[in-house]
């Protein structure tokens, strides 16, 4: 092992955990640094500019990487980066094959777990990495959507904390639970809690009041417009209209010409990057986005 680590993680709730795990075993010696998942490459790119890698390991964790991260694969035979996650895609798949042992996909758990479970393997001993047991749990259960756990709306809760506007970055919810990794929050927590349980009813309601259904090549979309939901928001809305025989959600933003799109369980459509020409989705197969510069292809279907 080198002599120092750079954690890059996801900047979401199972990403935020697993960096967590990182910072209190590797300490304040390690750099620490949140990432979405498709900014991996640059993410990178900027460390090596500022610094060598030289006696430097990095941890990529609850991240991605993806066919557009090729030059990183050397990087990655050499044991110069480790990746613990659970976005598991045919190009990792294919690629993981021929990896040093220590990196670990697994998609049946979160990041933060597999990070915990990986980082307990080598130090078994230490008490702060096993005191992260309850948080790695439920960022579990929220970021696997196990939504029959008896713990899912607590999960719920938490993840309300990371907000830019009146809750935590990414940062400071790792960094929050890397000094106290209890389940008990202050008065400041709970409000914020309660302010984003509020908002998500308001969230909810705007988005059944302002939401309409086009049918279009035999196919039943919901398109509605909103501040910024979370996944959870989303998930409710879908449940409220699982019913209505709907194959594609989609969210506008207010004031922008951004969308994310979600495919209902019940849907006849099984890749939402099929309906790329015709309204500009891309993503994964149930959940993607419209990106501004393809909302033209949607304009037919808003009228
Ligand atoms: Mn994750």
């Amino acid at each position: 092992m080198s002599n120092k680590i750079i954690n890059l993680h996801h900047a979401d709730f199972d990403g935020a955990i697993s960096g967590a795990c990182m910072k209190v075993v590797y300490g304040n010696s390690g750099e620490y640094i949140p990432t979405a998942i498709g900014k991996v490459n640059e993410t990178l790119n900027k460390i090596v500019k500022l610094q060598s890698l030289k006696d430097t390991t990095i941890f990529l964790t609850d991240l991605s990487i993806g066919p557009d991260n090729k030059e990183l694969i050397n990087l990655i035979k050499t044991n110069k980066i480790i990746i613990y996650d659970h976005h598991i895609n045919p190009f990792t798949e294919k690629l993981f094959e021929d990896i040093p042992k220590h990196n670990k996909l697994d998609s049946k758990i979160c990041g933060a777990t597999i990070t915990w479970l990986e980082l307990l393997k080598i130090h078994k001993n230490n008490t702060r990495l096993k005191a992260m047991e309850d948080i790695v749990l439920l960022s579990d259960v929220y970021d696997m959507w196990r939504t029959n756990h008896i713990d899912f709306d607590k999960a719920v809760g938490i993840n309300d904390l990371l907000s830019y506007k009146i809750g935590y970055t990414p940062a400071q919810f790792r960094d929050r639970f890397v000094d106290n990794p209890q389940i008990q929050f202050s008065k400041k927590e709970r409000k914020i809690m309660d302010i984003q349980l509020k908002h998500r009813d308001v969230d909810l309601t705007n988005m059944m009041d302002d939401g309409f259904i086009n049918t279009f090549k035999n196919h039943n979309f919901y398109i509605t417009e909103c501040d910024s939901p979370t996944d959870y928001t989303k998930y409710l809305l879908m449940n409220e209209l699982i019913d209505k025989g709907i194959d594609m959600f989609i969210f506008k933003f207010k004031n922008t010409t951004q969308c994310s799109v979600r495919i209902p369980p019940n849907s006849k459509i099984l890749d939402l990057n099929v309906w790329y020409d015709d309204i500009g989705c891309v993503g994964h197969k149930s959940a993607g986005g419209i990106p501004s510069t393809e909302y033209h292809k949607l304009i037919k279907l808003l009228n």
